[in-house]
This record gives C-alpha cells, sequence and structure tokens, in this order.
C-alpha cells in the first residue's frame, strides 16, 4: 500500500550508519523502558530489563560469578547492570545496521530479543503469567520506534527525507520517553507498599531482651570497625538482580517433605510464636582473607529447631532444603540445625527494624556458625527436609561445599602512629571471629618479627565476632607490614595455609601493609 506500481524507480539511498545505529539503540532502550513500565504495574518480575539480568547471574558460569563477586564485591549488580546496558547498545546498533539493507532483517533481530525476554522473564520461578505482556509490550514498542526512526532516517523516505534535525529530535524525544518509562515502571514497582509492609511488623520485643553491646566492644577512635554493622552498611551478597519484594501480610511458609506433619505458617502466626534476639556475626564463604563480607547484628526471630521439631523430622532426612521466593536455594545440615544451642532462627528483625528488603524482608533464615549461602536463605518461602544425596542447592553444582561451617579468621582494619610522646609506637585495630566457638586470643607481629598478644575488646558472645587492639612498639617511620592470628575457644589457632574462598572458605593469615 505503501508503494504503489506508479512510483518511479529510484535507485535505493541507504541510511548513514550512525543513523541506522541510533534508530537501532534508540529502538532498544524503547522497548525495555516500555517493558519495564507494563512490568512495574503488573509483575515486576517481568521486566525483560530485571529477568534477562537475573537469569544472566543464574546462567553465570561459578569462576565468572566468582570473579565479579571478587573483583566487584557487593557492587557485582552494578557491574552486571552496566555490561548489561553495554550489551543493549550493542544489540541495538546491531539492528539498527541491518535495517539499512533489510528492514524485516533488522525488525525480526528486534522480535528475537523479545522473545529471548519473554522466556527469561517467564522462566523466573515468582513471575506470574500476566508478566508476559511486559515482554510483549517490549517487542511492540521497540518494532514500532525502530521501523518510525528507520523511516524518518532514510534518505527516500515517503513524504520526502526530513531533516537531519528533526530525525535526531524524534529520536531524542524517544529515548527520553523511554527513560521516562523506566522511571515510571520502576516507581510503581517500588510502590508495591513493602515500605507500609515493613512499618506495620515495626520493633519486635523479643523474650530475651539483648544487653545492650557492651562497652569496649570495638576501638572505633583507633580507626577499629564498629561492633554493631549498621544496616545499611551491612555486607549484601545475593543471585537477586532486584530484590524480591514480599509484604509481610502476603508472606507464608510451607515446611514439608520428610516430616510427620506438614507446617504451613503465616506472617501472623510466625509473629505469635515466641520471638529471640540474638547477636550474630554473618561472613559470606566469598570472604577473602582481609575482605569486608562480614558484619555483625541484632536479630530477632523465632526458634528454627522449634518448628522442625512440631513438624517431626523423619529419621534420615539430613539436608534442610531452603528456597527463597525468587528461586535460590541453600542446602543446610539437619543435625546443626537440630542442635539445642546453636540457635538456628528464622528473623524478622536486623537491628531493630524490620528486615530491610535487600536482607530478606520480610523473613530470612539464619545458622550462627555456617556461611550465608549453606544457611541464611533472604525471602524464604520454603523449607523441605530432604537429604543430599536426593537434592542439590543453588551453589553445590557451581563446585562449593555443600555444608559450610565458618572458619576461624582474623583481619586488621587499621594500623596508625599511636597519639602521645612515644612516637614510635604504632597502635593496631582488627576483627576476629569463630561463630558459636568464640575467640580467644589474636596476636600480631609487624614485619615479620616477635608474636604479641593484643587485647581483646568486651565479649559480646559466642556467637559475634571479637575486635582487638594492639599497641606495637619501636615501628620506625617508613612501610610495614603487620600480621595477625586468632585462636579459638578451643586452643586452636587459624591455620597460616592460604586458601581460596572456593570451595569452603578461605583460610591463612592477614597481612596488612602501612606507611607511618
Ligand atoms: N534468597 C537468597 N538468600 C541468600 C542468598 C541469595 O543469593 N539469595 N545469598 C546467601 C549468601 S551467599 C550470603 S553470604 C548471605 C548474605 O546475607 P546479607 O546479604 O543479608 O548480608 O545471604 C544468603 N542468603
Ligand atoms: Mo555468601
Amino acid at each position: 500500500m505503501l508503494s504503489s506500481p506508479e512510483a518511479q524507480p529510484r535507485p535505493q539511498r541507504l541510511m548513514t550508519k550512525p543513523a541506522a545505529a541510533l534508530c537501532g539503540v534508540v529502538a532498544v532502550l524503547a522497548a525495555l523502558g516500555a517493558g519495564h513500565l507494563v512490568a512495574g504495574y503488573l509483575d515486576p518480575q517481568s521486566s525483560p530489563y530485571l529477568a534477562v539480568g537475573n537469569s544472566f547471574i543464574d546462567r553465570t558460569p561459578a569462576w565468572l560469578k566468582n570473579i565479579a563477586i571478587s573483583t566487584f564485591g557487593t557492587n557485582d549488580k552494578l557491574a552486571l547492570l552496566l555490561g548489561m546496558g553495554a550489551v543493549m547498545i550493542l544489540v541495538g546498533t546491531a539492528a539498527g545496521l541491518l535495517c539499512r539493507r533489510n528492514r524485516a532483517a533488522g525488525t525480526g533481530f528486534i522480535v528475537l530479543l523479545g522473545i529471548v525476554g519473554t522466556f527469561a522473564a517467564l522462566g523466573r520461578p515468582d513471575t506470574k503469567a500476566v508478566g508476559a505482556l511486559a515482554p510483549l509490550a517490549a517487542v511492540v514498542v521497540g518494532v514500532a520506534v525502530l521501523l518510525l526512526l528507520v523511516c524518518q532516517a532514510t534518505p527516500d523516505a515517503i513524504g520526502g527525507p526530513l531533516s537531519r534535525r528533526s530525525f535526531l529530535g524524534t529520536a531524542a524525544a524517544l529515548a527520553a520517553a523511554a527513560g521516562l518509562g523506566a522511571v515510571v515502571g520502576q516507581r510503581a514497582r517500588n510502590s508495591t507498599d513493602v515500605a507500609a509492609s515493613r512499618a506495620t511488623v515495626g520493633t519486635v520485643t523479643p523474650v530475651n531482651a539483648l544487653a545492650p553491646a557492651p562497652g569496649g566492644a570495638d576501638f572505633l577512635a583507633d580507626g577499629g570497625l564498629p561492633f554493631i554493622t549498621p544496616n545499611a552498611d551491612f555486607y549484601r551478597i545475593d543471585t537477586a538482580f532486584d530484590p524480591p519484594r514480599i509484604r509481610a501480610e502476603d508472606w507464608s511458609l510451607r515446611i514439608h517433605g520428610m516430616v510427620d506433619k506438614e507446617i504451613s505458617i503465616n506472617f501472623a502466626q510466625l509473629m505469635g510464636r515466641p520471638q529471640l534476639a540474638q547477636r550474630v556475626t554473618f561472613t559470606c564463604v566469598s570472604y577473602e582473607v582481609g575482605g569486608d563480607l562480614v558484619g555483625n547484628a541484632d536479630w530477632v526471630g523465632v526458634s528454627l529447631r522449634d518448628l522442625l521439631l512440631e513438624a517431626g523430622v523423619r529419621p534420615g532426612a539430613n539436608q534442610i532444603f531452603s528456597s527463597s521466593q525468587d528461586g535460590f536455594t541453600a542446602s543446610t545440615p539437619v543435625d546443626v540445625v537440630m542442635q539445642p544451642d546453636r540457635g538456628a532462627m528464622l528473623a524478622v528483625n536486623m537491628n531493630g527494624e524490620p528486615l530491610p528488603v535487600e536482607h530478606g524482608f520480610p523473613v530470612r533464615m539464619l545458622v550462627p556458625g555456617l556461611y550465608g549461602f549453606v544457611s541464611a536463605t533472604k525471602w524464604i518461602t520454603d523449607i523441605e527436609l530432604t537429604t543430599y544425596a536426593a537434592k542439590q542447592a543453588y551453589w553445590t553444582p557451581r563446585g562449593w561445599s555443600d555444608h559450610g561451617p565458618v572458619k576461624i579468621a582474623s583481619k586488621v582494619t587499621a594500623a596508625r602512629r599511636s597519639v602521645g610522646p612515644s612516637n614510635n609506637t604504632v597502635t593496631v585495630t582488627g576483627a576476629a571471629w569463630a561463630q558459636h566457638l568464640g575467640i580467644a586470643g589474636v596476636q600480631i607481629r609487624v614485619d615479620g618479627g616477635a608474636w604479641q598478644d593484643a587485647r581483646l575488646g568486651a565479649d559480646g558472645g559466642t556467637d559475634a565476632w571479637r575486635m582487638w587492639r594492639a599497641d606495637a612498639a619501636g615501628v620506625s617511620g617508613g612501610s610495614h607490614t603487620v600480621e595477625c592470628r586468632a585462636t579459638g575457644a578451643d586452643g586452636v589457632q587459624q591455620t597460616e595455609q592460604m586458601s581460596r574462598p572456593d570451595p569452603d572458605g578461605a583460610t591463612g593469615w592477614h597481612s596488612f601493609n602501612f606507611t607511618v
């Protein structure tokens, strides 16, 4: 219909390459913006951009993921976001360039992307069927924008070639609209009343109020870490590109599998149980000697052991297979959780407030003395009693251990010239932890000299880390190295042997360089 037989044949002039690339990139932006907008209102998890990001995380080979965590640490999500942005620009450029000679090919490329996005969105464990509309909207908008811009950029367009300025104007307007769509979609998604729901949960009063952190538990003035890690500074590690947003009133947990009696419990019922407070230091198995993937908080929640006693764990079940709403799973040893003094819990409060969304709101699991990846499932919705032979959790096939007791560790956080007349003394501060065992002592040595005992901060319980401080005398100006090593309450000293985080946690003495 657009090309009448009477149209006089002219040699076809092509779009310039930059114009074609711009058409494609703007089309991809528009598609993602539209998808994010629709998803924000229908089902946040179905946003093609987020779904592709999440699927990408799950399919990333373990070695690459380990590099990402060790290179970017808790910024690995940002790195992924930027990386995906770069890929999208490449993809858009390819689609635009294809359109120069063959519009159908360029359009088909966008449709293909849409299909990938749809599968990624629907393949998420928590996507609703209505979520398919988001990638669909993305494809429709992406194709429409691509064709519109290509028409304008093609010199022999019907209605005469548009000026370069008006083409750029249209492209800019569409890109802005895409950005606006994404922002509005993001706001809609964030308005899922999680904030209101968190407010209704509020501060839970435990049956055993924890004493405030003991005075002298840390050495902040000397450069040490705070004994209690504020929520905003607490490290975050998970496979969720964008954390699930679950309202407490919509939450429930099913305990099933090798149990005598299945239990299904909602948030109100969980809150009706005795709430216990515990001060527990968390460590990630990806913690590298001297790294930051460790934090200490006051948690309030219910006893997991008591719930499992009610369910009646059948003999032979040796694995607690917990799942989060977004599909992450963890393998926790039954025998550890069932130890009466272990303190395995389903936590609802962190440092006096409801769990922050990033830390698992409304409910997460935690087991003092186990690394997070085998015990600390955030956004937990399912617990299955099973065997290690029957099921593998998220990290197991990726080459990590399926048990994961925390290894004793210590690190230096600062070394500074002490104030005062004896100006060749250096004050060294640090932290040490051996969750559920406790720290008996820490020693330091400067430049490979004699070991000296550090002074331990006040004891905040065996599940919490221990801060320490030492004054090293006779340290002249220049560059130096200080090392530290901890001894557990069982008398066993931290090994000097360096090992990598995978498969079951790093070991080795932390060596810290400083200059005075
Ligand atoms: N749902 C979910 N829970 C999870 C994870 C995850 O990827 N998804 N990662 C675990 C890991 S590896 C660690 S170390 C802890 C970190 O908890 P935090 O982010 O609250 O510090 O959460 C654990 N719980
Ligand atoms: Mo972890």
